[in-house]
């Protein structure tokens, strides 16, 4: 690889279509679960993405839609006890195969592992999602193909901030533009370009609409992409 040194992937919507077939679902058992009548469509939780962060989230909506829920004395313990809940159902959901990754995620994982490129991960997700997607869909010891796996709360400041990656490069010790960063979503770029880490962006269900302002490219996904590729597009803007 010329420049190439570490890929540094985010994971819902773009190892996996988490969000509409993972974490809508797990959402929506756990409210059921604590008694609440609400029910998140796909549309509705489209727009709730714009928050990232499954409780801040949570505490978006009621702050917006629910304010009886809000008032509640013990709204601060519900919001912990539901994302408790939600994160059990979405393991389970995901332990059961539910969610399969992205083309060519597998095969450019595998490149990079074999040609020596280091592999991180940098997410808003909670970390126990991360390590069941990576156990279910590619093997059991794949968490361990990560050098680096920033997740959750480890950063108090969700994406768009670009403390995550920030984060991860400090642990990587590389610096950004050895790095790509690979990234499904508007506030996902924010947060890398904000880092002055080189991004390339495929697309999922919830972002085809986005506008991806300094990216190196824009994707549909990763099927035809090769490693060389990749290393291509980060030389080309250093
Ligand atoms: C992902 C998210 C996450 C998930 C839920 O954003 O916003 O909050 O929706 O995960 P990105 P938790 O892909 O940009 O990292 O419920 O575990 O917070
Ligand atoms: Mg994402």
């Amino acid at each position: 690889m010329k420049t190439l040194k570490a890929l540094i992937f985010d994971v819902d919507g773009t190892l996996a279509e988490t969000e509409r077939d993972g974490h809508l679902p797990a959402f929506n058992e756990a409210f059921a679960e604590h008694g609440l009548p609400w029910v998140w469509d796909a549309s509705l939780y489209g727009r709730l993405l714009d928050i990232t962060g499954g409780k801040e989230r949570i505490r978006h909506y009621a702050e917006n839609y629910a304010p009886d829920v809000l008032a509640r004395a013990d709204f601060d313990e519900l919001v912990r006890a539901l994302h408790k809940s939600k994160t059990a159902h979405y393991v389970r959901l995901v332990e059961d195969g539910r969610l399969a990754l992205r083309p060519g995620v597998a095969r450019l994982i595998n490149e990079a592992r074999q040609a020596g490129v280091r592999l991180a991960i940098a997410t808003t997700t909670s970390p126990e999602n991360v390590t069941v997607l990576l156990e279910a869909s590619l093997a059991a010891d794949a968490p361990s193909w990560f050098e680096v796996i920033g997740a959750g709360d480890i950063v108090p400041a969700k994406k768009p901030a670009p403390d995550i990656y920030l984060w991860v490069l400090e642990q990587l010790k590389l610096p950004a533009g050895a790095c790509l960063a690979i990234e499904d979503s508007e506030n996902g770029l924010k947060s890398a370009l904000t880092a002055t880490l080189p991004c390339v962006v495929t697309v999922g269900e919830y972002t085809r609409h986005q506008t991806f302002p300094g990216a190196r490219i824009v994707l549909p996904d990763l099927a035809t992409t090769s490693l060389a590729q990749l290393d291509e597009f980060l030389s080309k803007g250093t």
